[in-house]
């Protein structure tokens, strides 16, 4: 039985009833203005769209369901509860994603039973699969060059599942009213999710073609998690060629990052790149597949979700300039502060971003850059030598001040992206183009659960109107 799809099909009338009523009764109820400055401005600060499964707070950050990251760490099954005492290194304490999945689509706290029926049901799907891509994804994948960036072959793998999609096969055989269009799109979705490890590892081995040969780094374990799963497929767990050498104790930080990272990733509430293009392609009625391969190409852009890419490449160049200019002139490490003060304003000057740090809502250090610091925290010995952690922790000491000096971001604080990669890189994910892909399994939950209740609650079409500049100048005669 399918746990999760029946406990959201005991949501639906009640929801439906909410939703019907507000329509009715208070359509004309005003929430907001817009003005020039906004419609030139990327619409900030206008809510322009329905999203039920998170908020964002400009002062508190992301909640689940009204839950932050600390609550949801506190509230939700994690692979401890699920899996027992699983490694003797103190780990299993971070939620699961599937806990997560859960409670975005039913709006509850998912029971260990219900986490673990999550965890069934994406690996049922992959043994029915055996474990490997559907045939056309494989041949399509194996046919992609093997230097194009990893996020057009995730684009490019997921758009193939599309040949999959139950939503699309009933609905072009004229077989769903609508009132149906949810069902498939649920399981198209869980579809599209189970898949996610194979893809990322089918991306990651063909980024070490060279060194392993084309053959799969690790193997699906149908008894645990999404996030083992992924971190197998990359090679670093004992289901896997353990390519990079990690201990055991490595190996399961490394899972327990992965857990974490994939976590709080999930979703920003609606309005973020990803999120809005999966649901602005899928009010078309375009399948799951279509709809997030178009959020995965808005997470492929330097502002959105590659900054995870750009930050790393920043502290390595920042590392070595600091290096030379230390060997120069045989500085103590008392001038680094200066020297990248001096460097970040030479960026500015530049015209440059400072990649990792601002974002358009929130206006406070990103919790989630807060959570993957503490990850670093916990783990004292293992990263005390890694300079360009330290280096990473540093910045996020100096940069505010620099930024609010600058005057012109307004938000001058590090955002998700500027720790992540360099915690990837850490454990031997050295391949700085990698790390997005990464970010874009973890995001399909998020959009995706919201995708199954806009099927749910019939929302329509998105067609907003434009203005043009003559429009534009005639209103403000
Ligand atoms: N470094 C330098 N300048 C910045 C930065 C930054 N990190 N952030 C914003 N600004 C500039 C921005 O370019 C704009 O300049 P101009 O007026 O010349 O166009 C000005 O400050 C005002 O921008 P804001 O209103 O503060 O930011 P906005 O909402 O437009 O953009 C981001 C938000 C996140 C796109 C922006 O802060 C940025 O480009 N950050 C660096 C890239 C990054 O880290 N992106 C990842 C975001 C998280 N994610 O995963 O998606
Ligand atoms: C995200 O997680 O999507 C980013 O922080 C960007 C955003 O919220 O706009």
């Amino acid at each position: 039985p399918n746990l999760l799809k029946q406990t959201l099909q005991n949501k639906i009338v009640s929801k439906q009833k909410e939703m019907k009523d507000l329509r009715q009764t208070h359509s004309n109820y005003k929430i907001g203005d817009i003005t020039i400055g906004s419609l030139l401005g990327g619409m900030r600060g206008n809510s322009l769209m329905y999203w039920d499964g998170t908020t964002l707070s400009p002062t508190e950050g992301i909640k689940f369901k009204g839950l932050t990251i600390e609550q949801c760490q506190d509230k939700l099954p994690n692979a401890k509860d699920v899996f027992g005492n699983i490694s003797n290194n103190n780990n299993g304490k971070f939620f699961l994603p599937e806990s997560m999945l859960w409670l975005l689509i039913t709006g509850e706290i998912p029971t260990r039973e219900q986490t673990l029926s999550v965890i069934n049901l994406l690996n049922n799907i992959l043994r029915q699969q055996n474990g490997e891509l559907p045939p056309v994804t494989e041949t399509i994948m194996n046919k992609l060059p093997a230097d194009m960036h990893p996020m057009t072959q995730l684009s490019i793998g997921i758009t193939s599942l599309s040949s999959q999609s139950k939503f699309s096969s009933l609905y072009s055989q004229g077989k769903l009213g609508k009132s149906e269009y949810w069902s498939s799109t649920f399981d198209d979705s869980m579809k599209l999710i189970a898949n996610l490890p194979l893809l990322a590892g089918k991306i990651y081995s063909r980024l070490h073609q060279k060194k392993t040969g084309p053959q799969p780094l690790g193997s699906i374990n149908y008894e645990m998690d999404w996030a083992y799963n992924i971190s197998s497929m990359l090679g670093m767990t004992k289901d896997s060629q353990n390519i990079k050498g990690l201990t055991p104790k490595q190996q399961s930080d490394f899972v327990e990052l992965m857990r974490l990272y994939t976590g709080i990733h999930v979703d920003h509430e609606g309005g973020n790149v990803s999120a809005h293009s999966t649901h602005l392609v899928g009010s078309t009625l375009a399948d799951p597949f279509l709809s997030y391969s178009s959020g995965i190409n808005g997470l492929a852009g330097p502002l959105h979700g590659l900054a995870a890419q750009e930050v790393v490449r920043f502290l390595f160049n920042l590392q070595k300039k600091l290096e030379k200019q230390q060997q120069k002139s045989n500085d103590a490490l008392g001038d680094t502060d200066a020297a990248i003060t001096k460097e970040i304003w030479r960026l500015l000057s530049n015209q440059q971003v400072i990649p990792g740090y601002g974002h358009a809502v929130l206006r406070i250090f990103d919790p989630r850059f807060d959570a993957m610091l503490n990850f670093v925290k916990q783990r004292p010995k293992e990263f005390q030598n890694d300079k360009h952690v330290n280096l990473m922790q540093n910045l996020s000491q100096i940069v505010p001040d620099i930024l609010i000096k600058h005057g012109k971001c307004k938000n001058p604080y590090p955002n998700v992206d500027a720790a992540s990669g360099i915690l990837f890189y850490h454990y031997g994910i050295t391949e700085l183009m990698f790390f997005t892909v990464i970010f874009g399994c973890s995001r399909a939950i998020g959009p995706l659960t919201q995708l199954i209740w806009d099927r749910i609650l019939g929302l329509p079409i998105e067609r907003p109107k434009s203005i043009d500049m003559t429009t534009l100048k005639s209103m403000t005669k």
